[in-house]
């Protein structure tokens, strides 16, 4: 074993190899990417980040013996050159970094190869030095040949993997549930390397390709029969009632239902929320239903009317798939639709993401102009952004459809002093005491849309969908939660009824309504879009049911198959009585439970399955 470790050591060839293409790696990251760091942590991260996959590459050479192995170290340093400038290549072109799916998108070539003699520069040549030093090393034979020692490989192998490990051990520190959660591919290039990341990448598409492959065109029969099922008529006095005019979709960053109507140290939380409720249709018991993808998983429920994934984020692994979503849809009617959201396009994935939704424009980080000034946590304040976005909603041809995604309120709920317009709350969690003075402010930030769209002859010509997009507060601060709501503990069933999301169409000209109890979520907003633009829902795949439907029925499944009806919770196996909290026979439960499974099953069938390219 030592003597073994001594040739590892010992093989300098093979560790100036490596040193260089790390160096080479860091470099291009802070030149050629452009990547910025945060603190010293993270550029200690960008510093280590190549090293496990490195030698895992290079290693490779170990598995040969003599001079084969000196020229196996420049071959597999070239290649990993190669990955890197193509990357670049991609980077100058797309500011973004490669996907397996990219590689393969064949139809996008041919719009790349007029421009991409102007991608190259002479300099990029320098790229080659490491390789040249290299082989002058090599044909000087002033590197010494090595033998082939038995353990070797399995060595190398175990030592990118420890190092991998550390790494991964790091990045977790400074971006908790890395691989899980955040998706965005420039985080996690950062975070384990742009070769880990492309490993890690075709792992993930190479999962989802397996089920597609399997599936043929008799498997979306099981869905059509559910769906045609379990369609409902519309509204017939609000059928076709926004036809022509714009729709601006506001998708409010971790607003929970909870905060609605509610004070802090007597001030409202939501004036202007709490306002617009008796001029719009506002949806009480309405419930968010994402997982892990958060914002995007809302994106996803809003735009198909089907469920997002229970793990990772679908707008990652299933972009390729084939769609009919909400933008698409409204383009056969005339309508121009956009997503506005002031930051990186990469980040969901959204990019790509957005154009197999069929979006016509994503007005991302660079269509606006953020300083420090007008910035605070993940960027630039809401205020600015709707101020700021006036100008882009007037560039849009008409009717359109826009949604905006604010950014202010996002954990861990930072804020300015000067922009705190009420008093933090007072509990042992200062992410829920700092949730409430952000909350205020994206709600002011919403008060002073609208004046501004009233000012500019917008609002008259456009409906409004309002919705929060997943919950801001986990049940990690439970005990925080139960002091404001002044209860005794939060149960499970509580749990569920803190998944509520506040949700308004408010339409210019209809006023004082009563507010809408029935239990609905996210699914059920794209059917009501359609029928609100007089569009038939009887042949879209979707999931969800129109809000305004008489015939609907009052129920709503989340991701993790808890069930919402009239009168019954079901969650985490048990069945609760919704008006005392009183534990039910399971059987009260039963038939929810199954629809809710079932549901969540088709749909993700259809999903894994990409079954509407059969449709
Ligand atoms: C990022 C923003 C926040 O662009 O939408 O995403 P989230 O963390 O809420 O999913
Ligand atoms: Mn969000």
């Amino acid at each position: 074993m030592a003597k073994m470790k001594v040739k590892i050591v010992e093989s300098k060839f093979f560790w100036i190899a490596v040193f260089f293409l790390c160096l080479k790696t860091y470099i291009l990251y802070k030149i050629g990417f452009n990547i910025k760091s945060e603190n010293i942590l993270q550029e200690f991260l960008l510093m280590i980040n190549p090293v496990s996959s490195v030698v895992l590459l290079i290693g490779v050479s170990f598995f040969f013996a003599g001079i084969t192995r000196n020229i196996m170290i420049v071959l597999t340093s070239l290649s990993a050159t190669i990955i890197l400038y193509l990357n670049l290549l991609y980077f100058r072109f797309f500011s973004d970094i490669l996907t397996w799916p990219v590689l393969f998108q064949t139809s996008n070539a041919k719009d790349l190869t007029g421009s991409i003699t102007e991608l190259i520069k002479f300099s990029d040549l320098l790229l080659l030095l490491d390789i040249i030093v290299l082989i002058i090393l090599l044909v000087k034979r002033a590197v010494p040949i090595q033998v082939r020692v038995k353990h070797e490989p399995i060595m190398m192998l175990s030592l990118s993997f420890i190092l991998f490990i550390v790494n991964l051990g790091i990045a977790q520190i400074e971006r908790p549930q890395l691989l899980t959660r955040s998706f965005d591919r420039e985080m996690l290039v950062k975070n384990i390397g742009i070769l880990n990341y492309h490993a890690y990448d075709g792992y993930i598409q190479s999962q989802s390709k397996a089920q597609r492959v399997f599936a043929d065109s008799s498997d979306i029969t099981e869905v059509l029969d559910y769906r045609n099922n379990n369609y409902k008529d519309a509204d017939p006095e609000l059928f076709g009632i926004a036809e022509g005019k714009n729709i601006i979709v506001l998708s409010l960053e971790s607003l929970q239902s909870f905060v609605i109507n509610e004070t802090i140290d007597g001030e409202e939380i939501t004036p202007f929320l709490n306002e617009l409720i008796n001029e719009s249709y506002y949806f009480d018991n309405f419930y968010h239903q994402t997982a892990q993808g958060k914002t995007s998983d809302s994106e996803f429920l809003v735009a198909n009317s089907l469920f997002a994934r229970d793990s990772g984020s679908v707008f990652f692994t299933h972009a390729g798939n084939e769609y009919h979503a909400l933008p698409e849809i409204l383009k056969e009617s005339g309508y121009y639709s956009s997503v506005l959201h002031a930051n990186n396009k990469s980040f969901w994935n959204r990019d790509i993401m957005y154009n197999s939704l069929g979006y016509d424009q994503f007005f991302d980080i660079n269509s606006y102009d953020v300083n420090e000034e007008n910035s605070v946590g993940w960027g630039l304040k809401d205020v600015d952004f709707f101020e700021q976005s006036i100008e882009l909603l007037k560039s849009q041809p008409k009717p359109y459809y826009s949604k905006f995604i604010t950014l202010t309120n996002h954990f861990p709920f930072e804020l300015e002093e000067e922009d705190k317009l009420i008093n933090e709350f007072d509990s042992n969690s200062r992410t829920l005491n700092r949730y409430f003075p952000t909350v205020r402010y994206m709600d002011h930030a919403l008060k002073q849309f609208f004046n501004r769209l009233k000012e500019e002859g917008i609002y008259e010509d456009s409906i409004f969908i309002i919705y929060g997009d997943h919950y801001g507060i986990s049940n990690y601060h439970n005990k925080a939660m139960s002091l404001f709501l002044n209860k005794e503990e939060i149960t499970d069933l509580d749990h569920v009824q803190l998944q509520r999301v506040p949700m308004f169409v408010h339409i210019p000209g209809h006023s004082n309504h009563e507010i809408n109890h029935t239990v609905a979520g996210q699914i059920d907003i794209k059917p009501t879009i359609m029928h609100l633009l007089g569009l038939d829902t009887k042949d879209d795949v979707q999931f969800g049911t129109d809000l305004f439907s008489p015939e609907r029925s009052s129920f709503a499944v989340l991701r993790d198959g808890s069930v919402i009806t009239d009168d019954v919770v079901y969650t985490k196996g048990s069945c609760y009585r919704k008006v005392d909290g009183e534990e039910l026979d399971q059987s009260n439960c039963e038939p929810f439970r199954e629809r809710g499974a079932m549901e969540l099953n088709l749909s993700d069938k259809l999903l894994y399955g990409d079954l509407l390219r059969f449709y």
